[in-house]
């Protein structure tokens, strides 16, 4: 349908392409244009918002360039491409990052001051776009930094939410509530390209015929049922030092036809519009769940949605340029981002044995070369599960499909080990239960090429525990680690200007910002006092600045020369935010026996949590209550001066990470071994020179054994026993710490929040006593105390922590996002940069 130009209009277009300038002058002449032109205001009734709105376009106008000669070059190059599917994509602000990445932030500052605003506060103005829950849609949005930085073939789907994750808000009683975010404000958003032309239809419901093809064999043909439409919205991403820019092309659902004009002609308005709202709401909001599977149909229906749309618009491509299918392993990498988009592996089979008239085993040999799946929890409640009859309803065919790839997998599988019927039952991807559940990981593992955990102790435990079974089948070498890595664009070099300069005046260079090696040059300077000092200021810096905004958002006052303590990540039992409130407690109570003498040697603390609890996760919800509790306690409690502080970042978000992380002195990571399958926030803290107070999991091992043993403080029990010490606490009950039973004790009398409120805690202690302590807060809350004190010994001895600090970032090398894309590049896409002149 695309009409072909004759030469010389095609010169003519050509010739017209001007590429845009970054001087100030030529930014200045853009803004103003874009303030006229598209947000149609003049110079007399400006705000900031405005002003944003038409600087954000002009970036976009940049961007778009940098766009149209990507994707030219890779049409031209016509490469294997891979495309990496998420249901999430946790991006947050993209003006900064855009500038830093089209180096114009000096020039645009300049430009919009001149112009009568402050570019800071423009900046302010964006919403975060906020379309994931956690690390996991967090590294997707890295992965596509890195990979726009590196410029390979590369783009991420997703899906439009117009919902992100919810906004929190900590209501006057201290308990999370929640407020829609409707993060597309209504001037429009910039930072999106709507493809009006880019359209495909997706099916539900229906059911499953037998048709003869045009060959004259016998197909199956899912009939009938409601179709809607996916439209392409594509977000570009801007690479650093690069001319290339990346691709998340998201999908929004829309009615295959607006109106019913047979309601509407009888008058019935309501039933012509009923299909444009049920269509839409398929992709309206994002669910809010953290490693927790909840099984509603609509997720369901948006998977399948997710999946649809994206194989169509694959495969379109791959035929645009390419003849014949057995090439399409040669040419496509798919990389599913957990099971969420599983269903890819039953839709392409369908797709070439359905509709392109494939025969199974070979449609499936293509199937099992384009996959490749991560796995990023071991946690039983976030695996997800299907109920068959439900999968039966919606999507007919591909529950016949499942059946057979599950049938033919265990023949093969039967051959190997005869006679084990329980063998058979437990890799089953058909869980015999009432009803019967499809088991989304295994027909992950079966479908794929490569499977992958996230850190070195996560790959080993799906290893030996999730896919064990597995293993023993395929051999060990499909399962892989790769451990998670970070952008230290967005992650050092925009959230901490002041680290970045001092760390490129020291290595008289900016290499590091694309090759995180590089950091490792700042270890000859760790036990350079003059250094050192520098680097302390820095953190004093933006601890400030951190202080500042407490101050102005919550009214709480902290001296930035305490100790900065963090907690900020998704509120979960395993993540042990309870028992960091415990020690708070108890330090409190601690505080309160000491003389005036002892407290002059005690470090003060500011504590620092943040995090959203999922809606429905009442256990979770508790434990935020009982920290505000505790907070307003101990910040009213003039008797302890200004040694303990407690504070609740609410609505923790991207953005306010970009604040949080540089001005940390210690961050906490204290899952309870073998459930946090990485973690990246660590990383990021560790890259900003925070120490770590973490057990021995996920990424803290590897940033333990990259930065020195000597260099983090770690405690508790280790992933392997685990089982044992759960496996006692349920026969002979939980021996609770006697250090804890006193905070316990606390608790319950009332010290905090009165009598009424202790009750409101029952059940979260519960969880510990009766509950027989699953995550192992009592085993651990010894040596946790014990860590503490070794922070607060090390903290007064200044050189030795800012020594620490140094050694700190400059081990970081390692946990850079760009490693991690080579390494799924090279072990499992098999994909080339492209050139780009
Ligand atoms: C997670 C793990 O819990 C984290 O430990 C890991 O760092 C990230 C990225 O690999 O993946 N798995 C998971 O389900 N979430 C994670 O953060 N949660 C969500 O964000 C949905």
């Amino acid at each position: 349908k695309h009409i072909k130009l004759p030469a010389p209009a095609l010169k003519e277009w050509k010739s017209h392409l001007e590429p845009k300038k970054n001087d100030v002058e030529s930014i200045k002449k853009d803004i103003v244009q874009q303030t006229l032109e598209t947000v149609c205001r003049n110079p007399y009734n400006l705000d900031n918002l405005a002003v944003y709105q038409a600087t954000a376009h002009t970036v976009r106008d940049r961007l778009l360039q940098d766009w149209n000669l990507t994707q030219e070059a890779i049409h031209d190059q016509n490469p294997k491409r891979c495309y990496y599917l998420s249901m999430e994509f946790l991006i947050g602000r993209a003006l900064d990052n855009a500038l830093y990445c089209l180096q114009a932030k000096d020039n645009y500052k300049q430009s919009v001051k001149d112009l009568g605003f402050n570019l800071e506060d423009l900046l302010e103005q964006e919403r975060d776009a906020a379309l994931g829950n956690g690390g996991l849609g967090r590294l997707a949005a890295c992965y596509m930094d890195a990979a726009a930085t590196l410029d390979y073939p590369t783009w991420g789907y997703g899906l439009r939410y117009q919902y992100g994750i919810f906004k929190q808000i900590i209501n006057g009683e201290g308990y999370q509530t929640e407020m829609p975010d409707y993060w597309l404000n209504p001037n429009g958003n910039p930072w999106e390209f709507p493809r009006t032309d880019i359209k495909y239809e997706v099916q539900f419901y229906g059911y499953v015929a037998t048709k003869v093809n045009e060959k004259g064999e016998s197909r199956m043909s899912w009939e009938g049922g409601d179709r809607v439409q996916a439209m392409a919205y594509d977000v570009p991403i801007p690479g650093f030092g690069t001319k290339g820019c990346g691709n998340i092309r998201l999908w929004s659902s829309k009615p295959l036809k607006t109106f019913d004009f047979a309601s509407f002609n009888d008058g019935d308005y309501e039933r012509s519009v009923a299909d444009q709202t049920k269509a839409e709401n398929l992709t309206s909001v994002l669910y809010p769940n953290d490693n927790h599977n909840v099984g509603k149909e609509l997720r369901l229906k948006q998977e399948y949605f997710f999946v649809s749309a994206s194989l169509q618009d694959i495969i379109h491509r791959f035929k645009h340029t390419n003849s014949a299918w057995k090439d399409f392993p040669d040419k496509v990498a798919v990389q599913l981002n957990d099971t969420h988009p599983t269903l890819a592996i039953p839709e392409l089979q369908r797709i070439l044995i359905d509709i392109e008239g494939l025969e199974w085993d070979d449609a499936w040999d293509i199937v099992t070369r384009v996959f490749a799946f991560t796995n990023h929890t071991v946690l039983p409640e976030a695996l997800e599960c299907w109920s068959v009859p439900m999968m039966e309803k919606i999507l007919p065919r591909h529950m016949q499909i499942v059946y057979d790839i599950n049938l033919f997998f265990l023949q093969k599988f039967e051959k190997v080990f005869q006679n084990d019927r329980d063998m058979l039952n437990r890799v089953s991807i058909i869980e015999e239960s009432n009803p019967q559940q499809v088991r989304m990981a295994y027909l992950a593992v079966v479908g794929s090429h490569t499977v992958n955990g996230v850190a070195a102790l996560h790959s080993e435990l799906i290893k030996t525990e999730l896919f064990s079974e597995f293993i023993k089948y395929y051999g060990p070498d499909k399962f892989i680690n790769i451990t998670n890595g970070i952008t230290p664009r967005r992650w050092l070099y925009q959230a901490n200007p002041m680290l970045r300069n001092l760390i490129t005046e020291t290595l008289k260079s900016e290499k590091w910002v694309t090759h995180l090696d590089e950091l490792k040059g700042l270890k000859k300077h760790a036990e350079d006092t003059a250094f050192q000092k520098k680097w302390m200021n820095v953190k004093l810096q933006n601890k400030i600045r951190l202080a500042d905004w407490i101050k102005r958002n919550l009214d709480i006052t902290v001296d930035p020369h305490a100790l900065f303590d963090i907690q900020v990540k998704r509120i979960h039992e395993y993540k042990r935010q309870f028992m960091n409130i415990l020690s708070v407690i108890y330090r409190y109570k601690n505080i309160q026996l000491l003389s005036e003498e002892e407290r002059k040697d005690l470090v003060p603390r500011v504590v620092i949590f943040g995090g959203k609890s999922a809606p429905g996760y009442y256990i979770a919800k508790m434990v935020i209550k009982l920290i505000t509790t505790v907070a307003q306690v101990v910040n009213n409690d003039e008797s302890i001066n200004d040694l303990l502080k407690v504070v609740y970042i609410p609505d923790y978000n991207v953005s306010l990470a970009e604040i949080i992380v540089p001005a940390s002195d210690l961050s906490q990571h204290i899952s309870t071994a073998g459930t946090e399958a990485s973690g990246t926030s660590n990383m990021k803290f560790v890259l900003n020179g925070g120490l770590i107070l973490g057990t021995v999991d996920g990424a803290n091992i590897e940033i333990r054994d990259e930065i020195g043993a000597e260099n983090i403080f770690m405690f508790g029990t280790l992933s392997d026993q685990v089982a044992d010490i759960r496996h006692r606490q349920k026969y002979h009950g939980v021996p609770i710490d006697p250090n804890l039973q006193v905070v316990l004790h606390a608790i319950q009398s009332g010290e905090f929040g009165g009598f009424e409120t202790a009750s409101v805690f029952g059940p979260l202690i519960n969880t510990l006593t009766y509950g027989g302590d699953y995550y192992l807060i009592s085993a651990d809350f010894e040596q946790y105390l014990d860590a503490h004190d070794r922070v607060d010994a090390l903290f007064k001895d200044t050189t030795t922590w800012a020594k620490k600090s140094i050694l700190c970032t400059s081990g970081m090398g390692f946990f850079s996002a760009d490693r991690a894309t080579r390494e799924y590049a090279d072990k499992i896409w098999n994909l080339k940069p492209i050139t780009l002149e």
